[in-house]
C-alpha cells in the first residue's frame, strides 16, 4: 500500500459522493451488459416526467421532500454472496460509501434458502443526496438437504476472492485514515465494480452445476461463478402501472402481477414489477451452457408505515394471498388485492391520525410568520396551516415481495420447501455486525423533525445532529 500521502479530512471525498460513483458507474457497466436495462432506463425516465408533468401537485410536494434530485440517481440493485467472509468483507465495502445493513429479510420461508439484508445510506441528508441501496442475500448452505453436495459447495466457494488485492487495500486505508482521496476513490470505484461484474465462464463443469441446480437454482448461481455479478438494477418510477403496461412494446417479458400493495390515492411501501432473467451462454470447465440470472425491474415507492401500519400491510396481504391458496398465481388477484385493502385509509389525514404512516414535520412560511404557542400540538398546527407533513419515503425492501422477484427470475417453475426459520443471529455473525432496525431509523427521522420544529418555535438554533 502506498502510504506517501498526509491524510487529512478536508482532501477526503464524501462518501455520498464515491458512492454516487459507484452507483453511477454500476449503472453504466449493467447497460453494457444487459442492453434492456438502458431500455427501461429511458422507459421510466419518460414517464417520471410525464407524470410530473400531469400532476403538480406531486411535483411540489416531492420538490418541497427534496426528492426530486434524487429521482433520476435513484436505484437499487441485488447480489447473492456463498459465505460469511465474503459477506462481512462486503459490509466494509460497502461502509467506504456510506452504506450500513438496514433490515433482516428471511426467504427460506418463501422456498428461496438465503437470508438478506439491504446495505443503503441511513443519514437524512445522505438519503436525500443519493439512496442508491443493495439488497444482499447470504446462500444458506445448511438447507442444502445432501451432505456431501453441501461440502462440495463449501468447498468451491472457499477457493474463490470476490474483490480484488487493491479494494481490500483501499478498503482497509479507507478505515485507517477516514477516507479517500479523490484518486483513491475513483480507484476504489473501479476495483470494487469488479466484484459486481458478469463473468461467463464458471468454474465448475457442467455436471457440478446440474447438481448444484437440481439443489435449487439459485444455489448454481451463487457456487458456480467467480462473482456475486449484480443480478438486477432498479429505478424508481412514479408510475409503476404506466410504466409496466408500457414494457411489452419496447420488448420486455413483464412478470405478470406488481408486488406489494394495490395502486393508490396515497402509495405506501414499495410495489415492485419486473421482466424475466435472460438465458445468457456460459462455459462450463468442460462444455457450453446457459445459465439465466439476470434481470431488470422496476419500482414505485410510498411512505414508510410504523409497526401498526406495517403489521395491517402484513395481515391483509397475507389475506389476500391465503384467499383459494393461489399465492399471487390467481387470475384475480390484482381484484382481491384492492378489495382487499379497501380497509388500509388511503387519505394522509388517515394514516397520520390512527398512526399508521411516518412524516416529516416542518413550519410553512404563515407558520414562521405566526407567533405560535412553542407546544401547540401538530393536529392544530397542520389545521391551521401552520406546519405540512411530507410522507417520509420507505427505504427498505418487502420479504413476501422481494421471494416474488426471486422465484420469478430463476427459471424453472419448481417450489422449495424448507425447514428453516429467521436467523438473524446468524446472520449478524456472519456480517460481523448488527442490522440496523429500519422502523426504528424512520421513528427517528419523524421525531428529529419534530424537534426541530419545535426549537424553530421556541427561537433555539436549530442543530442537525444527524448531518
Ligand atoms: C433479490 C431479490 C429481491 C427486491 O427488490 O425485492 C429484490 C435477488 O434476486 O437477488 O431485489
Ligand atoms: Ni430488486
Amino acid at each position: 500500500m502506498s502510504t506517501s500521502h498526509q491524510p487529512t479530512a478536508d482532501s477526503f471525498v464524501s462518501a455520498d459522493d464515491i458512492r454516487t460513483r459507484f452507483s453511477r458507474a454500476m449503472s453504466a457497466m449493467y447497460r453494457q451488459e444487459v442492453p434492456q436495462y438502458g431500455t427501461l432506463i429511458d422507459l421510466v425516465a419518460d414517464i417520471n416526467a410525464r407524470t410530473l408533468h400531469a400532476q403538480p401537485t406531486l411535483r411540489a410536494q416531492m420538490a418541497h421532500a427534496g426528492e426530486l434530485e434524487r429521482l433520476d440517481v435513484e436505484r437499487h440493485g441485488a447480489i447473492r454472496v456463498g459465505t460469511a467472509a465474503e459477506l462481512a468483507t462486503l459490509r466494509r465495502l460497502f461502509a467506504v460509501m456510506g452504506m450500513e445493513p438496514v433490515g433482516y429479510y428471511d426467504l427460506s420461508v418463501a422456498g428461496v434458502p438465503v437470508h438478506s439484508t439491504a446495505f443503503r445510506p441511513v443519514a437524512d441528508a445522505a438519503l436525500a443526496a443519493n439512496p442508491f441501496r443493495v439488497f444482499t442475500s447470504l446462500l444458506r448452505l445448511e438447507l442444502i438437504a445432501d451432505p456431501a453436495l453441501r461440502e462440495k459447495a463449501a468447498t468451491i466457494l472457499a477457493r474463490r476472492q470476490i474483490f480484488t488485492p487493491r479494494v481490500l487495500e483501499l478498503i482497509a486505508q479507507c478505515e485507517t485514515d477516514g477516507g479517500l482521496a479523490d484518486a483513491d476513490a475513483d480507484a476504489f470505484v473501479r476495483e470494487a465494480l469488479e466484484t459486481f461484474r458478469w463473468h461467463s465462464t464458471a468454474t465448475v463443469d457442467a455436471e457440478n452445476y446440474r447438481a448444484l441446480q437440481a439443489a435449487h437454482r439459485l444455489v448454481a448461481d451463487v457456487v458456480c461463478f467467480r462473482g456475486p455479478h449484480i443480478n438486477h438494477l432498479t429505478p424508481r418510477t412514479l408510475d409503476i402501472d404506466a410504466a409496466q403496461a408500457a414494457m411489452p412494446a419496447r420488448g420486455m417479458d413483464a412478470k405478470d402481477v406488481v408486488e406489494g400493495p394495490p395502486r393508490r390515492n396515497c402509495p405506501i411501501l414499495l410495489r415492485q414489477t419486473s421482466f424475466k432473467a435472460l438465458q445468457e451462454a456460459v462455459r462450463f470447465t468442460d462444455d457450453a451452457g446457459a445459465h439465466t440470472a439476470r434481470f431488470g425491474e422496476i419500482e414505485q415507492r410510498g411512505v414508510a408505515l410504523t409497526r401498526k401500519g406495517r403489521a395491517l400491510y402484513d395481515q391483509l396481504l397475507a389475506e389476500v394471498r391465503d384467499m383459494g391458496n393461489a399465492g399471487s398465481a390467481a387470475p384475480d388477484y390484482e381484484s382481491r388485492l384492492a378489495l382487499v385493502f379497501r380497509a388500509f385509509p388511503d387519505t394522509h389525514e388517515a394514516l397520520r391520525a390512527q398512526g399508521l404512516a411516518y412524516y416529516r414535520y416542518s413550519l410553512t412560511a404563515s407558520g414562521e410568520a405566526a407567533q405560535i404557542d412553542a407546544e401547540t400540538s401538530l393536529k392544530v398546527l397542520l389545521a391551521k396551516g401552520w406546519a405540512q407533513a411530507d410522507p417520509i419515503t420507505y427505504e427498505d425492501f418487502l420479504p413476501v415481495s422481494a421471494a416474488g422477484i426471486f422465484q420469478s427470475n430463476l427459471g424453472g417453475e419448481e417450489q422449495k420447501q424448507y425447514q428453516a426459520h429467521a436467523a438473524q443471529q446468524a446472520f449478524e455473525a456472519a456480517l460481523g455486525g448488527r442490522v440496523h432496525d429500519e422502523i426504528a431509523l424512520y421513528e427517528a427521522a419523524q421525531q428529529r423533525s419534530v424537534d426541530q420544529l419545535r426549537a424553530v418555535l421556541r427561537g433555539m438554533p436549530v442543530v442537525d445532529a444527524t448531518a
